[in-house]
């Protein structure tokens, strides 16, 4: 029987470790704190602020692990770290900073998951809440850990965007709402399979009050939930007391049942795969008993986030488009979809990175369908470009400023040029943000060029 000496080990001190030790320090909770890298991000904070507390970096022992009760181990340290998985087998017990956050939420919580779209649409509710009135908070994978938004007086709803790493992780979570947007391969390496991935995923209704999905794919719907505790959206026109997206001689829409709510052109969002998006968040609101009239204006007021399907200028008649978080496979193609104009191949793609282990056909057979030129740069420039075959004009970049030169020289008056990688910035860049902000850069200085 081993005797465990502190409560918890806080394993990993990003941003989810950081705020556990704040979070555990307030409770006057015994912990130590473990992370594999030499210096990690919170090290000096964490030191500084509570000096006899314990930080052991460098390789993951398991001899460290077993000295705790409980492991609160970070999104992005694999649950298979063979120190993580013997220490369980010692009777050491996995507990997340979400299990924490709902032992002491004391208000309605809904989470939101999904390959895409997860921080638009949890954004978005966010927006519908304030707009209503209503005291709530955004947090979770969209970069506040949930832990930090209960530190000061509760709010009156918690809207959580969850990540397939974070549901893996969660015992115990009590959702007012949970919605699954879209399924679609991504972080295969970390989950293994696919269907590891959806089961991760499909975690988000193990203990729901009411669950959305989409009904588009039959991969998102609850497994073993009641109908009457499922409600979901569509991109297709709805059916009975859905929400769901049309098009008729006004141009595309967001409609319930037959009644058109509003028109893209009402709208700041870019991409026609936003109004999938909005009705996703109007089938969350509705069951957070939101007016639909004061959802719509929070949606007409909401301009999106930077590097999705952003609108940066229009330089000499070409619209140019940051879509850095179109990161995988699934998500650029619904962003070269819902960018396209139908019936002509009006765009200019800028893609390529570190993909994440895909085939690139689904990109190749959309590119085929909508899109006139691809600039190709990074690592899997060439991976991409055998996909494509000889089908659209394809120019190789070194870098994305050469990407964005080549861009201009090929675009014509009227067509759209659409940074949206379908990849990882890993290979070039920290991060999407710093790749999307490179390119506005680059943008910029093409204007100024020309002026
Ligand atoms: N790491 C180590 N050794 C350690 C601990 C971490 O090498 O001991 C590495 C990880 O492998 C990873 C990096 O450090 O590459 C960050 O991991 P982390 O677990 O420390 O991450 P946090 O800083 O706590 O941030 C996490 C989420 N990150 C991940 O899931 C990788 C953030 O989502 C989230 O905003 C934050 O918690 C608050 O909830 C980011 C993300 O990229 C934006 N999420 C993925 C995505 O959206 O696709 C899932
Ligand atoms: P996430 O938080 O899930 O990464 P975001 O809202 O940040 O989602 O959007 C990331 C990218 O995913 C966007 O830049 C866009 O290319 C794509 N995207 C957004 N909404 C959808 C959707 N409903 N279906 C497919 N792709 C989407």
């Amino acid at each position: 029987m081993v005797e465990f000496s502190v409560k918890y080990a806080v394993v990993g001190l990003g941003h989810t470790g950081v705020s556990c030790a704040h979070y555990l320090m307030h409770k006057n909770q015994s912990f130590f704190i473990v992370d594999s890298r030499h210096n990690p991000p919170g090290l000096s904070e964490i030191a500084t602020t509570y000096p006899h507390i314990l930080i052991t970096t460098g390789a993951i022992e398991v001899s460290v692990l077993i000295k705790a009760q409980y492991l609160i181990v970070s999104p992005g340290i694999p649950l298979s770290t063979p120190a993580i998985q013997e220490a369980i087998t010692h009777g050491v017990k996995l507990i997340s900073d979400i299990d924490l956050f709902f032992q002491h939420v004391r208000a309605p919580v809904v989470g939101i998951t999904g390959t895409n779209g997860k921080s638009t649409v949890t954004t978005l509710v966010g927006a519908m809440a304030q707009q209503a009135g209503i005291n709530s908070v955004v947090a979770g994978n969209i970069g506040v850990p949930v832990l930090d938004v209960l530190k000061t007086f509760q709010k009156d709803l918690y809207i959580l965007e969850l990540s397939s790493f974070q549901l893996e992780r969660v015992s115990h979570c009590p959702l007012d709402v949970a919605a699954l947007l879209n399924l679609s391969p991504d972080h295969l390496d970390a989950h293994g399979s696919f269907s590891a991935y959806i089961k991760a995923k499909q975690r988000i209704f193990a203990q729901c009050k009411s669950a959305v999905y989409w009904q588009d794919d039959t991969l998102t719907k609850p497994v073993g939930l009641p109908s009457s505790q499922c409600a979901a959206f569509t991109s297709r026109p709805p059916q009975q007391e859905q929400f769901g997206v049309i098009k008729d001689s006004h141009g595309y829409g967001v409609a319930q049942d037959d009644r058109v709510l509003l028109y893209m052109n009402e709208i700041k969002l870019t991409g026609r795969h936003n109004l999938t998006n909005i009705a996703a968040a109007l089938t969350i609101g509705s069951l957070l008993q939101l007016p639909l009239d004061i959802m719509l204006e929070a949606v007409r007021s909401f301009s999106g986030l930077a590097h999705r399907c952003q609108w940066v200028d229009c330089i000499r008649g070409v619209d140019w488009f940051n879509d850095s978080k179109g990161t995988n496979e699934a998500s650029s193609c619904s962003a070269i979809a819902g960018l396209a104009s139908p019936g002509s191949k009006n765009l200019i793609l800028i893609a390529g990175g570190a993909g994440k282990g895909t085939d690139f056909q689904q990109l190749a057979d959309n590119i085929q369908r909508y899109v006139r030129a691809v600039i190709l740069f990074g690592r899997d420039a060439d991976k991409i470009a055998k996909a494509i075959d000889s089908r659209v004009l394809v120019c190789n970049a070194d870098n994305l400023q050469e990407a964005v030169e080549q861009a201009s020289a090929v675009a014509q008056p009227g067509e759209r040029v659409l940074l949206s990688p379908a990849c990882t910035s890993w290979d070039m860049f920290a991060d999407y943000q710093e790749r999307g902000n490179a390119f506005i850069k680059h943008v910029n200085q093409l204007k100024l060029m020309y002026q």
